[in-house]
This record gives structure tokens, C-alpha cells and sequence, in this order.
């Protein structure tokens, strides 16, 4: 009743196709989600309802045709006589690192005839664009240079053999399996059973293959739902550039695609859709974020300065954390608003800083990305430098001074030019202030008085000549002994 029974029809017969092959319109391709790119060498390429969207070439029975789930990519129809068809990508695909490729569809198996045969294979190979044998091989067979992803309806017995030779080890009818150059013998293979899954029920499944070229692993995951499953059902350690015979460095071209095969028993085998991606990058898995800090920063001292980085992920949910990863001994910062886009950091001490942005997602994953702060000081300015005498041989100094960062705090000294030191009284507010002191000299002169300001960090000092006022009148008229106030000339003796 079903096609393996006359495996001199249906399983030897490696039929190169191309020359029977409808190339459908260019796809676009489309990113696997706004929010996480994909490595610039990578492209998600998707066939979403396939009508006029894709770079398949469509061999023997393969069509894009019009179902009940809309427009399909019928690997193989329910027709009779039994046959094969196949669809795969016009042109080769360099599968990134080593042959890696991430894929995802869903299919169905419908219109059951004769109990329904024979399968659907996904089908990486490297030989030529073709279908293999029909019926139990279910247009893989026979393909060298391949690996295949089967979904096989119809158990075969031990007995029957497949193009290579090697005697079938099929579970039920009703398993999925791994195959490896055009062998029907797969291996691993696992009923669909206990996932719940019945190929012949004539429902959508979905179907997950992910080869990372990095550890050799290929993975193969089904559900009756669009939730990725956790575990895998299928795990092989296989060399997939080997088997292409390629080296897989930094590429490994492969053609990719469907095949289908059906023999005395038959069904209609629709993929739905498609997306695979020329790297290891999973489908369906909640991502972790993406997280870039932006800078390299730099500010001033006791100023706020704009944070940008950014976050995304593949869903919502994603929230942001800032804070601060290292400084210079001793400092200290404070993070404004350290969950917003907006968040800004005030550090008071010179010197560099490392700032940590961390998003996590819905599910708790997180990442992080670490950015440099540079905080600087910008020095003060001594302005004018006011010199009053108070008297003959006193004066009072004002200095007046400025500085960028408005929240500086300083410091004003004063050399009075005569080796005397001493500190100014400070007033100051946002930037502006002065420094005053005062100063008797010894002995009239000429002295060059410096005021400096500081603010901690910097420096500014302004300096001006200042002549005690050593001339008639400057000095008070001795006290004579009468009590009074008397008057000399000048250079006269005064009796004391
Ligand atoms: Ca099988
Ligand atoms: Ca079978
Ligand atoms: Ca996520
Ligand atoms: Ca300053």
C-alpha cells in the first residue's frame, strides 16, 4: 500500500531536476526582530505565505499554491501516481562560522490518502540544486553531500532499504529524524508521539533546526504550538562543512530547502513558513538584550553629564540600570535618575571613571556594557585684584575671581610681597566671588602683591605693584607731651 514496496521505482531513481525547476521572485529579506540585530555577516531570510516572496527554485512536484492556510509552499501534492518534489534556494547560501545556520517553519501534512505517506525532509546539501528518490525517500534519498531533517507518516519496516543500502530503523510512523547523505537510516530518530504530535492529523507544526557550527551540534526541536521547546528532540554532533565538502571557513556554501515524497500512499506536504538564517542565531528564543553604555564620556567636576546609552531586546519589558564600576580613590558620584534614557552622572573628584549600563529582560537575562567618564577640572580666574590703603602703611586687598564649574568651592592667598603670607576670607556664590585680606608693611615701599585662587584643583593668581604711602600727610602727627597732636616739617627733630 505504500511506495518503499517497490523501492526499484521509488527509492533509487535520483532524479536531477533543475532543468524542470520555477524560479519564484527574489525575497526580501527581513531582520528576526527590530529590537536585535543580526551579526552584520548574517540574514534572516523569510517566507512568510511565500507568494511572491521568495528565491526558491521549485522542482518536480513542488508549488506555491493556494490552501486553506493560504498560499503554500507544497513541497509534494496528494496526487497519484506517487512522486517527489523538492524546493530549494536558487543560489547558494554561505552559512556563517562554519556552516552554522539557525532555521524555523511550519508545516502541515494534509489530505491523507491510503493512510497518508510519505514525508517531509529540510534539507541542507551542497551537490546541486535536485530532488532525490520519491516515496519512503521522500525525495531525499539519494542526495549526497546532505543533511536531512525528516518528519516521516508512514513506518517502513527494517526490511525495506533505502538508496544506500543501510536497513531502515523507523520507530512508528510517526517520528522525526536525522539523515545524513542521502541515507534513510536515521540517526538519531524519535517518535513524535510522546511530544503529543500526529503527523497524520492534519494539524500545523512547527518545527526548530540550529547547527552551530562552533561545537558541531545540530538540534532539532518540534511543537504543535509556536513556543520553542526547550530541550531538543534530535541532538548529532556532525561536521556539516565536511559532509558538504566544503571547509566552512569563514563560509560554508549549502543549498537549503524541502523535499516530500509520497508513493501508493499520499498527502498534500505545505510548509507555511520559513525563515532560516545564515548563522547560529536560534529562532524563537527570548534573546538576552543588547546593551551598548555609548561614550567614552567626559565632563567636569560636580557637573552632570548626559548618559546615552541604549538597551534593547527582542521583547518588552527590557529596563535599564546605570552604575558606577570604578573611580579614583576616594570620590565619589551620583547617578540621577539611574533607570531612565535620561540618566546623568555627577562625580566629584578629577580623574576617570567607569560607568556600567546593565539591561534586563522580561525573563530576568541580563547585559551589560561598560563606558569611560573623563572628569576634568577647568581652573579658576583671577580678575581684578583691588588694593586700598587703609592707612600709611596698611592695605586691603580684594581679589575677584571666577570659575566654569559653577560648584566649585575656593580658596584665596595672598603674598603681600614682602615674604608675608596669609589666607583671604572667601565669598562666593555659583562661580563669582572674592578674597580679601589685609596687610600692615613694615616699611614704606613698593611691594608686588599676588592673590591666588584655588579651587582645589587648579590655580589662578594675579599679581600688582602696591607702594605704602609714605608721603606728607600719609603719616598721623606725633602726640607732643602736652597731649595734642603737633605739626614738623618734614626731616625736622621731633623731641620725644
Ligand atoms: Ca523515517
Ligand atoms: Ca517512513
Ligand atoms: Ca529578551
Ligand atoms: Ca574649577
Amino acid at each position: 500500500m505504500h511506495s518503499i514496496e517497490h523501492p526499484g521505482r521509488h527509492l533509487t531513481a535520483l532524479t536531477v531536476a533543475a532543468a524542470l525547476g520555477a524560479v519564484l521572485p527574489l525575497t526580501i529579506p527581513v531582520a528576526a526582530h527590530a529590537d536585535t540585530p543580526l551579526p552584520p555577516n548574517c540574514t534572516n531570510t523569510s517566507n512568510a505565505g511565500f507568494a511572491g516572496a521568495s528565491d526558491l527554485t521549485l522542482n518536480q512536484r513542488a508549488a506555491v499554491v493556494v490552501s486553506g492556510d493560504g498560499s503554500v509552499l507544497r513541497v509534494t501534492n496528494a496526487t497519484f501516481p506517487g512522486g517527489a518534489g523538492s524546493a530549494f534556494t536558487t543560489n547558494k547560501v554561505a552559512l556563517q562560522d562554519a556552516g552554522s545556520f539557525s532555521t524555523a517553519f511550519s508545516f502541515r501534512i494534509s489530505d491523507q490518502r491510503n493512510g497518508g505517506a510519505d514525508g517531509l525532509v529540510f534539507t541542507v546539501q551542497n551537490v546541486a540544486n535536485n530532488v532525490g528518490a520519491a516515496g519512503g525517500a521522500m525525495g531525499y534519498g539519494g542526495l549526497s553531500q546532505s543533511i536531512g531533517v525528516e518528519f516521516d507518516d508512514w513506518y517502513n519496516p527494517p526490511g525495506d532499504f533505502t538508496p544506500t543500502g543501510d536497513p531502515l530503523k523507523e520507530p512508528d510512523g510517526n517520528h522525526a529524524g536525522i539523515d545524513v547523505n542521502g541515507s534513510m537510516q536515521s540517526d538519531p530518530v524519535a517518535s513524535l508521539t510522546p511530544l503529543g504530535i500526529n503527523l497524520d492529523a492534519g494539524a500545523v507544526e512547527h518545527a526548530w533546526v540550529d547547527y552551530n557550527g562552533a561545537t558541531d551540534q545540530l538540534e532539532v526541536r518540534v511543537a504543535d504550538s509556536t513556543t520553542r521547546p526547550a530541550t531538543a528532540l534530535l541532538t548529532k554532533t556532525v561536521d556539516l562543512p565536511a559532509i558538504l565538502g566544503g571547509t566552512g571557513s569563514p563560509a560554508q556554501d549549502a543549498y537549503v530547502g524541502f523535499s516530500a515524497g509520497t508513493g501508493f500512499g499520499a498527502a498534500n506536504f505545505d510548509v507555511l513558513n520559513w525563515s532560516y538564517i545564515n548563522c547560529y542565531q536560534p529562532v524563537g528564543v527570548d534573546a538576552s538584550p543588547v546593551v551598548d553604555a555609548g561614550g567614552p564620556y567626559a565632563g567636569h567636576r560636580d557637573q552632570a553629564v548626559p548618559l546615552a546609552g541604549t538597551v534593547a531586546d527582542d521583547n518588552p519589558g527590557v529596563t535599564r540600570q546605570w552604575s558606577l564600576s570604578g573611580g579614583p580613590a576616594g570620590s565619589s558620584c551620583f547617578i540621577d535618575s539611574p533607570t531612565s534614557p535620561t540618566a546623568t552622572v555627577r562625580c566629584d573628584a578629577v580623574g576617570n571613571y567607569t560607568l556600567t549600563l546593565t539591561g534586563t529582560d522580561s525573563i530576568g537575562q541580563t547585559a551589560s556594557d561598560t563606558a569611560t567618564l573623563t572628569v576634568s577640572n577647568q581652573a579658576p580666574v583671577a580678575a581684578a585684584l583691588d588694593l586700598i590703603a587703609t592707612n600709611a602703611c596698611a592695605v586691603s586687598a580684594t581679589l575677584h575671581f571666577t570659575d566654569p564649574d559653577v560648584a566649585d568651592t575656593h580658596t584665596v592667598s595672598f603674598a603681600w610681597g614682602d615674604t608675608a603670607t596669609s589666607a583671604g576670607t572667601v565669598t562666593e556664590s555659583t562661580g563669582t566671588g572674592t578674597g580679601t585680606g589685609s596687610h600692615t608693611y613694615a616699611h614704606a615701599g613698593t611691594y608686588t602683591v599676588s592673590a591666588t585662587v584655588s579651587d582645589g584643583q587648579d590655580t589662578a593668581t594675579t599679581s600688582r605693584a602696591y607702594a605704602t604711602k609714605n608721603t606728607a600727610g600719609a603719616f598721623l602727627p606725633p602726640i607732643n607731651a602736652a597731649g595734642t597732636r603737633s605739626s614738623f616739617r618734614l626731616g625736622s627733630t621731633i623731641p620725644i
